[in-house]
């Protein structure tokens, strides 16, 4: 692999320290990126025999520093540079996420972060690679550039630069294979029409319209995803493609039915869409060490993953069902308020990329607590004149609540007795960014 030297240097010294210590503990963030991370670090120190404890975390606003000589923050921690400099031990920060302000490190410090390096953390590299990038410093640990990639699939990156050669170096050892085909988990092929959430295709409880889009293109929806050949994947392809412009998708979503996918083929689903389905279920229920465990080759916990995930997609598609209706439109924006639901996120990328893609949306989900949890989301193209995370932030201010994320997808926490007001001032700035 052919690593911007400065980066792996840093590794290198990041290395040393580790090897130093008698005991690591490590803090990763619960989604598929971080769970895969966790576990290239995991396996990795494993093969070196050093002891750790991993803990899984949404984030580092409730962290609480704990009394141990080195911690290692695993997609999370750039950001946090207040929290991380009131540590009073021994730091690794392994993230992709953009560093924020200026971290003051009291004992030994290094921070992997490809945005330091001039690499693009958004795209380029995830936690799991810059994981992979440390791990490879300490041991013969390429075998794991299956788990740098997933997470890379996981957090939807491309595979060019630093995620390209990862790839590359996979595929080289074997543990990788790329094939072209539809971006499909795999299975019956129509249980994967009607779970897909990316692309959502609107199958959900609608057999009639399913049965008569196999007729169509005369293929039978008890066919496996990963036994249709070439032809059947062209029409199929096409078909598709016709299917989201008749429910009016977001055209943006059009170029990832078909592409490059990817087989993991030393972890224990090989599709790693699928994987990434289930790895990120589980996270997002909380099962984050089932999910781990998964990762780890665990036979027993793939089974109880597989169900979770499968439970997990009727509920989101259930609550797209139900409150598709009750989707409101303001001036420049369209909102849903849902009563303590499980989970937002989801919904909220359904609904504003593939039903709703002319305006941004916004999902509040008022929680017992008295807070409302915001979720708002809009497609590239309007994110070219919009930045939701500068609308989050600023509406979020107004009401005494905290708000940012990224251009595309953004995030807020606001006192729920203020959801007008807040609604408001969202909708004024959409409409004054989008003038
Ligand atoms: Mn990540």
């Amino acid at each position: 692999m052919n690593l911007d030297s400065t980066i792996k240097e840093t590794a290198k010294k990041a290395v040393n320290l580790l090897l130093k210590h008698e005991f690591v503990r490590i803090y990763t963030h619960y989604d598929a990126d971080g769970i895969s991370a966790g576990a290239i670090l995991a396996k990795a120190l494993f093969r070196i025999n050093k002891n750790f404890q991993i803990s899984f975390l949404k984030g580092l606003n409730d962290f609480e520093p704990e009394d141990v000589p080195l911690s290692i923050f695993v997609d999370m921690g750039s950001g946090y540079s207040e929290k991380i400099s009131s540590i009073n031990s021994d730091v690794i920060i392994l993230d992709h996420h953009r560093p924020d302000g200026d971290i003051k490190p009291r004992k030994t410090f290094f921070h992997l972060n490809p945005h330091l390096f001039g690499i693009d953390g958004s795209y380029e590299v995830s936690a799991s690679g810059v994981a992979y990038i440390f791990a490879r410093e300490f041991g013969d640990n390429r075998d794991l550039a299956s788990l740098a990639v997933l997470g890379a699939v996981g957090d939807k990156q491309r595979f060019t630069g630093l995620n390209g050669e990862i790839l590359k170096e996979g595929i080289e050892l074997g543990c990788i294979e790329v094939n072209r085909s539809v971006n499909l988990s795999s299975g019956k092929l129509s249980k994967a029409l009607t779970t897909s959430f990316e692309p959502f295709l609107d199958f959900y409880k609608k057999e009639d319209e399913l049965q008569q889009f196999f007729k169509k293109i005369g293929i039978e929806g008890d066919k496996e995803v990963d036994e249709l050949t070439t032809k059947e994947l062209q029409k199929l392809a096409d078909a598709l493609a016709l299917r989201l412009l008749k429910i009016g998708a977001y055209e943006g979503v059009f170029e990832q039915i078909i592409g490059k996918r990817i087989l993991v083929k030393n972890l224990p689903i090989k599709n790693s869409i699928t994987l990434v389905d289930i790895v990120n279920s589980c996270g997002r229920i909380g099962a984050t060490s089932t999910a781990f465990s998964i990762l780890l080759g665990d036979e027993k916990a793939l089974k109880e993953g597989i169900e979770i995930s499968e439970k997990f997609k009727i509920e989101i598609l259930e609550e797209v069902q139900k409150k598709r209706n009750e989707v409101r439109d303001g001036f420049c924006i369209r909102y849903l308020v849902m009563d303590d639901a499980p989970s937002t996120s989801p919904v909220a990328t359904i609904l504003s990329r593939y039903l709703f893609p002319d305006k941004p949306l916004v999902v509040l989900n008022i929680k017992k607590d008295g807070k409302a949890k915001v979720s708002a989301r809009t497609t590239e193209k309007i994110a070219q004149k919009l930045d939701l995370a500068e609308v989050m932030r600023l509406s979020a201010i107004k009401v005494n609540g905290i708000g940012g994320g990224h251009r595309v997808a953004a995030g807020a926490s606001i006192p729920s007795g203020k959801i007008e007001e807040f609604l408001k001032e969202v909708d004024r700035l959409c409409c004054v960014m989008l003038a």
